[in-house]
């Protein structure tokens, strides 16, 4: 009997057979994309000649670069907006909010698909939705009306029982997941939440849940629509929105997983990995210098809500800043009409306006070796945007706590948390979203000089040798091999001048000595390309002449986004050679064509060390088309010749 991730599947499926591993084709129903990963995706559904989208609704938000440092974000918002009016997409203008946050609130339909061009598109599942984080070029892709495909997850059920006790929240649910299972643990996996736990949780602590089952590396994560779901869809104006779906009652899992409520206690992760996690008494009294409480995982009306109700009163520690990024223009709406806004302003916090900031490294970088603890999904070395300072990851209940000490403070000192109970009825105002023209064919489609072509390469060569640039260790993530923030992220529509930064964090020489070998080879450990969906972290390195990545193992959006540019995403047969290569050697693979046609290993030859070894290369017969062509873009010309 079928569980809920196969009905929703079932109800999409247009190729491939529900097995868990084999490749299946996904009709999608809806898309966003965020402007960091946006303006390349918009190219490229342009490259592909439609006139129109073809999804029942595509979404293009700006939340990501919002500080316009100078004219190359501004440049790319009015691109969006204009690109948006031309192909029949809805244009949520900067200021409405972080695009996982806006979607779930006005958008997200249970039983529906969506696939965003943002890791952190589960968040939809908080609401019933099958929700997908891809890179651009699979989402303009499914713009264009042809099916995502991906590996049939497996389904992990987690079986919640109890209630949350006070103080412990939603947070803590991920972050004991990611404690138990890993940043690798939901590889491959759909996470589907069961079990009579369900019924206390609200849409928002859901969404806080589905949001960060990212930080797992699973495909998706998602909840039955229930009565609380149809509570928030009522809550926000959208009764007609809901359906009752849940799994069958005698429904089966490949896995089952169980997390009793109310042993949960506040947790924290540690850096620099959100698995990291420990209770928050292993911390307690170690000063914080910075708190941010935002960011697409903790940012609703609720969640702002209770901060204010915690901070009224009382002034933030003197040596602490603290700032606050609202997730929408609903949220912010709400707490200025509330009176919650004046408080955390009277508190001392700064409020920044509703987006990613400091989350993505947008402004308030910390100070050299701070700590910095935060209510978002990521403390990847370096994405604060200072490199040696420290990133904790909890609740808000638990930043706030925080803020007020100056150091790490467990909630539960402070007697009986406040009582916040989700809005019966949110305020609606879709003012900042804007319709696309039923005709687009006279916009104007306005791009400024940031604005740099598509790089392209031609069909995959049948032998490659080059450099190994580099070997990196285990769980290197996009925020490692392509950075973000303040510096970087005007340029994730100009490639080469992005190509300067590439592993800028890890080894900033590798642009250079790329470039000067005409290319190469990486050789990386388990769970390569974690993290973010940005196709960039593929494509750059495509542009720099990386022709192969050699892993033990890779990310799922990582692995495409290779295939999508291109690039060989090569693992290793027998882990241990991984070992065996050193930075400098030249590596050789011949006869690729024939090799993967025959769904044999390739082998790859250390000219240097004078030694081979095997690496595999599973593909389905469209992902080798896909490669072959030298890419995605690629394969779809060749295909509508
Ligand atoms: C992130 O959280 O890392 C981002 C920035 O939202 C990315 C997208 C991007 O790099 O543009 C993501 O999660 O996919
Ligand atoms: Fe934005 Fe951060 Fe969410 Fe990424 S994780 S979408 S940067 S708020």
């Amino acid at each position: 009997m079928p569980n809920l991730v196969e009905k929703i599947i079932r109800a999409h499926l247009v190729d491939g057979e529900m097995v868990a591993g084999r490749e299946i084709g996904l009709r999608i129903d809806q898309t966003l994309t965020q402007d960091a990963t946006g303006t390349m995706a918009y190219l490229q559904f342009e490259s592909l000649g439609l006139e129109r989208v073809k999804t029942d609704l595509s979404v293009s938000y700006v939340d990501h670069n919002m500080l316009q440092g100078d004219f190359r974000n501004a440049d790319d918002h009015r691109y969006l907006q204009t690109v948006a009016a031309r192909y029949g997409i809805t244009f949520s203008r900067p200021g409405n909010g972080i695009c996982h946050q806006v979607h779930l609130e006005r958008f997200g339909v249970p039983g529906k698909t969506l696939l965003g061009a943002d890791s952190h598109t589960p968040t939809g599942g908080g609401l019933g939705m099958i929700a997908i984080g891809a890179g651009g070029l699979d989402v303009a892709v499914a713009m264009a009306g042809s099916p995502f495909y991906v590996p049939m997850p497996k389904v992990m059920q987690v079986f919640l029982s109890g209630k949350l006790p006070e103080w412990a929240t939603a947070k803590d649910v991920i972050l004991e997941l990611l404690r138990r299972l890993s940043v690798k643990g939901g590889v491959g996996r759909i996470l589907e939440y069961g079990g009579p736990g369900l019924a206390s949780l609200n849409v928002p602590q859901r969404a806080t849940i589905t949001n960060m089952g990212a930080e797992l590396g699973a495909t998706t994560s998602v909840f039955p629509s229930d009565e609380a779901t149809r509570a928030f869809l009522q809550a926000q104006g959208r009764d007609d929105d809901w359906v009752a779906l849940g799994p069958d009652p005698d429904a089966a899992y490949d896995e089952r997983i169980e997390v009793d409520l109310s042993q949960l206690e506040p947790l924290v992760a540690c850096p620099h990995s959100p698995d990291r996690v420990v209770p928050i008494g292993d911390l307690v009294g170690q000063r914080v210098d910075q708190v941010c409480i935002g960011s697409c995982t903790n940012s609703s009306v609720v969640d702002l809500e209770m901060v204010a109700a915690m901070l009224k009163g009382r002034t933030v520690a003197p040596g602490t800043s603290l700032t606050i990024s609202p997730g929408s223009k609903q949220a912010l709406t709400m707490i200025a009409r509330s009176g919650a806004l004046a408080d955390l302003v009277a508190a001392g916090a700064r409020v920044l306006e509703a987006g990613c900031g400091p989350c993505i490294g947008m402004g308030q970088a910390p100070a050299s070796g701070a700590t910095t603890l935060r209510s978002f999904n990521r403390n990847f070395f370096g994405r604060s945007g200072t490199a040696d300072a420290d990133i904790y990851l909890g609740s808000a209940e638990v930043c706030a706590a925080s803020a007020l000490a100056g150091a790490f403070c467990d909630p539960r000192s402070l007697g009986a948390q406040p009582e916040i109970v989700m809005p019966s009825a949110f305020v609606i105002d879709d003012n900042m979203i804007v319709a696309p023209p039923k005709d687009g064919a006279e916009v104007e489609v306005l791009r400024g000089p940031n604005i740099k072509p598509l790089p392209t390469r031609g069909a995959l060569e049948d032998a490659v040798e080059g450099e190994l640039l580099l070997v990196t260790g285990d769980n290197i993530t996009t925020d490692h091999i392509m950075p973000a923030g303040a510096q970087i992220l005007p340029f994730r529509s100009n490639v080469p001048a992005l190509s300067d930064f590439v592993f800028a964090r890890v080894d900033p020489t590798f642009p250079e000595r790329a470039r000067a070998a005409g290319g190469g080879i990486i050789v990386g450990g388990e769970n390569y390309g974690q993290g973010s969906s940005r196709e960039h972290a593929a494509l750059v390195p495509m542009y720099l002449g990386v022709t192969a990545l050699l892993v033990k193992s890779f990310s799922r959006i990582h692995q495409a986004n290779l295939l999508n540019v291109g690039i060989l995403p090569l693992t290793f047969a027998d882990p241990a050679d991984y070992d065996r290569l050193q930075q400098g050697d030249t590596l050789r693979i011949g006869d690729i064509r024939a090799t993967l046609g025959a769904g044999a290993n390739l082998t790859v030859e250390d000219v240097t060390q004078g030694f081979s070894i095997e690496a595999e290369c599973q593909l389905s017969a469209r992902q080798m088309a896909v490669l072959l062509a030298g890419g995605a873009l690629n394969h779809s010309k060749q295909a509508t010749k």
